[in-house]
């Protein structure tokens, strides 16, 4: 089963600036050097790079009102916002490579403000051990990378709830979010005050990740646009050891196969995030490589039979 793809533009966000640990800012390099280009242009994929962007250097400062590196995060994430508008209004497919999780604020602004334009409905798959929810008072560490679902919903600073509009840039009902297995005490009230639709791996165990991807693609037609937003510490650390923040108990090398084929198998992904991946980390790339396996079956590389 092949299908034509739209040409794709990966764009660099060489940033650890939302996270706890340094080393995130290594990852879209990490990526490059583990094939990602090669591996997209051997699905016959028109691809472009339009290499790293450039934005403040990592102060590496202490929280101040809940916040580290409010102003450093708000500038990168202008600098993601502006290039992932620009790749989708020239008709691209925008494939972040992060950097931390705090740049899904702009890449998924920017998506969500496309849809809004154009017409399309936006769902977005949230793969992640951590729900990213948190507020400058739930969140145990001031890291901006534990709050970007919140701030895309409207809860959070102005300059980040408004970094790509009027706030909200998203519903919290377009959100999905699968596989996790870390939520902060405060964190999990918010979740469940908002309604947030969240597969966690409890969840995953009990119906099988088949019948959770199903859920997860309930009412999605040819008019709406996938986001997927893969936070590498979605998978479980024995397989993907190369994040800052390592959960036990996520999916298996063939269970994250399924949810990647499954997205294919849609025909809807319109724009991807890969984050997270920190190589000072890893082990002779490894996370970077099984990364790169994952994202070429999330552009339809099947690993049985059925290419
Ligand atoms: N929930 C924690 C916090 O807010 C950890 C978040 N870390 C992540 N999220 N890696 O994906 O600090
Ligand atoms: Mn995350
Ligand atoms: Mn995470
Ligand atoms: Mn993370």
């Amino acid at each position: 089963m092949s299908r034509i793809y739209p040409p794709v533009s990966l764009i660099g966000a060489p940033t650890d600036i939302g996270a706890g640990k340094r080393g995130a800012g290594l990852g879209p390099d990490a990526l490059r050097i583990a094939g990602l280009p090669e591996a997209l242009r051997a699905r016959g994929i028109d691809l472009e790079d339009i290499g790293n962007l450039a934005g403040p250097a990592n102060p590496w400062q202490k929280p101040v009102d809940g916040f580290r590196h409010l102003a450093e995060v708000v500038a990168w994430n202008r600098e993601v916002y502006e290039a992932s508008t620009d790749v989708l209004e020239r008709g691209r497919m925008p494939i972040l490579l992060g950097g931390d999780h705090c740049l899904a604020i702009g890449s998924i602004g920017a998506v969500a403000r496309h849809c809004q334009r154009i017409g399309k409905k936006l769902r977005i798959l949230w793969l992640d051990a951590h729900a990213d929810f948190n507020t400058h008072e739930e969140t145990p560490s001031g890291n901006i990378h534990g709050m970007p679902v919140a701030c895309l919903c409207g809860i959070g600073p102005r300059e980040l709830t408004e970094l790509s509009g009027p706030s909200p840039a998203i519903r919290v009902d377009a959100v999905r979010q699968i596989g996790i297995r870390s939520v902060d005490a405060g964190e999990k009230r918010l979740v469940k005050q908002h309604g947030l639709e969240v597969y966690d791996m409890r969840y995953i165990d009990e119906l099988g990740m088949k019948n959770v991807m199903l859920q997860a693609f309930e009412g999605l037609d040819a008019d709406t646009h996938l986001h997927v937003s893969f936070d590498v510490d979605f998978l479980d650390p024995s397989i993907a050891p190369g994040v800052g923040t390592t959960v036990p108990g996520g999916p298996n090398y063939r269970e994250a196969q399924l949810v990647m084929e499954m997205i294919a198998d849609t025909g809807l992904m319109g724009s991807l995030d890969i984050m997270e991946l920190n190589p000072l980390l890893d082990k002779r790339n490894r996370t970077g490589k099984v990364a790169v396996d994952l994202v070429e079956s999330l552009f339809g590389k099947s690993t049985l039979m059925r290419d």
